[in-house]
């Protein structure tokens, strides 16, 4: 069935072999076939065809450039048999428009002129999401016409995670600025909040028309927060975003990194599936999460271990579970840049052994 791509329906217009797809099925609670797994940055600098590419383009380059979009987004599912795809792109460049810049360094990612005061965040330029971001979904595009039969990710960061490059400058483990901000500015920090909601709404609605097969949402920063503070800060943003995709009918994914404080909260929200970071018992999160999928949640560290040991922690994860019909085999955050590639293999085929 057809459907006009602007009132969504996106799932009832896909191929059958998307829609059947293990992945697909397992966001639905309903896969009785292999489960499904793909790893958090999985098309990262790991692998060796990623350090190749990167060698001839800088990340940014990379990034705007559809072609090379469809390489990098491509060659791990090639390479291992992942059941999902994830579009190759960053979360900071949606602030670019806004009017900040952005630069990968070494050290890690900057974002400048970092926000500092009310002011600043008056000054945020509202912008025209299809447009300045057209590269990200000629991307998406691409990548549909070189795997048209794996179900692909779109994906964005968290409004709260957002804020925090916005106004810290960079990364941080415990972003102190960021919250001296939210104690201080309330009213600013909740309209730099509510910015950056409303383009990243319009940013997967296009990723979607485009051809994305799901959506992922990274709340990669959220965890910093206190219990009472994370709904105000964080999840009410997550919601209003899920909330404007629901009519797009494809599933919805929240990860959180550092899920347990808030649990409960996220059973409430209105979504397909929870990904679950490596410090939670899955099996737990799995009980709290009632007609949830859950995705998760390998420690990323288990990959250094020897392949044996890889296979036995990947097989206690999955045995700890009482349904295999809603879960999607992950790790439980971004695979590092150093991770043994043999280790993925085992993983994927360990995961892929355990149901057929
Ligand atoms: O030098 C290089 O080649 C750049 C390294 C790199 C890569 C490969 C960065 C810089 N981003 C990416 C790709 C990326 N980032 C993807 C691609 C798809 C994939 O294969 O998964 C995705 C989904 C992201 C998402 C992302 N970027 C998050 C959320 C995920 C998470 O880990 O929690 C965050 C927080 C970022 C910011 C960012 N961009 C790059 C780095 C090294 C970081 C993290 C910096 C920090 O810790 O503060």
């Amino acid at each position: 069935m057809m459907t006009d791509s602007a009132t969504g329906l996106a799932l009832e217009s896909k191929a059958p072999s998307i829609k059947d797809s293990p992945f697909i099925r397992a966001c639905y609670g309903q896969n009785k076939g292999r489960i499904p797994v793909w790893v958090m940055r999985q098309a990262g600098r790991y692998l060796p065809e990623y350090r190749a590419l990167r060698e001839k383009v800088s990340f940014l380059e990379l990034c705007r450039t559809p072609a090379h979009v469809a390489t990098a987004t491509t060659d791990p599912i090639t390479r291992f048999g992942f059941d999902a795809a994830i579009l190759f792109s960053d979360i900071l460049p949606l602030l670019e428009p806004m009017g900040f810049s952005l630069e990968y360094a070494k050290g890690g990612p900057q974002v400048t002129p970092a926000i500092q005061s009310p002011d600043d965040v008056s000054r945020i330029e509202d912008y025209d999401v299809a447009s300045k971001m057209s590269y990200v979904f000629d991307g998406v595009r691409a990548i549909k016409k070189s795997i048209p039969d794996t179900p692909l990710l779109g994906f964005a960061g968290s409004p709260f995670t957002l804020a925090c490059y916005a106004i810290e400058g960079h990364g941080s483990k415990t972003f102190d600025k960021v919250k001296r901000f939210m104690y201080e500015y309330p009213k600013a920090a909740e309209e730099l909040l509510e910015r950056i909601t409303s383009a990243t709404i319009a940013y997967l609605q296009e990723q979607v028309k485009a051809g994305a097969d799901g959506v992922q949402l990274f709340d990669s920063w959220g965890g910093i927060l206190a219990v009472e503070e994370y709904h105000q800060w964080s999840l009410k943003h997550t919601a209003r975003i899920f909330e404007a995709l629901k009519g797009y009918n494809v599933p919805r994914i929240l990860f959180v990194n550092n899920l347990a404080p808030y649990i409960d909260m996220v059973a409430e929200l209105d979504c397909e599936v929870v990904g679950v970071d490596y410090r939670m018992d899955l099996a737990q999160a799995q009980r709290a999460l009632p007609g949830k999928a859950i995705q998760g949640n390998l420690d990323p560290n288990i990959l250094f271990c020897a392949p044996d040991e890889v296979k036995r922690r990947t097989q206690v994860m999955l045995e700890a579970l009482d349904s295999h019909d809603n879960l999607i085999a992950n790790l439980g955050h971004g695979i590092l840049p150093q991770a043994p590639i043999e280790s993925v293999s085992v993983f994927v085929d360990t995961v892929h052994s355990f149901r057929s």
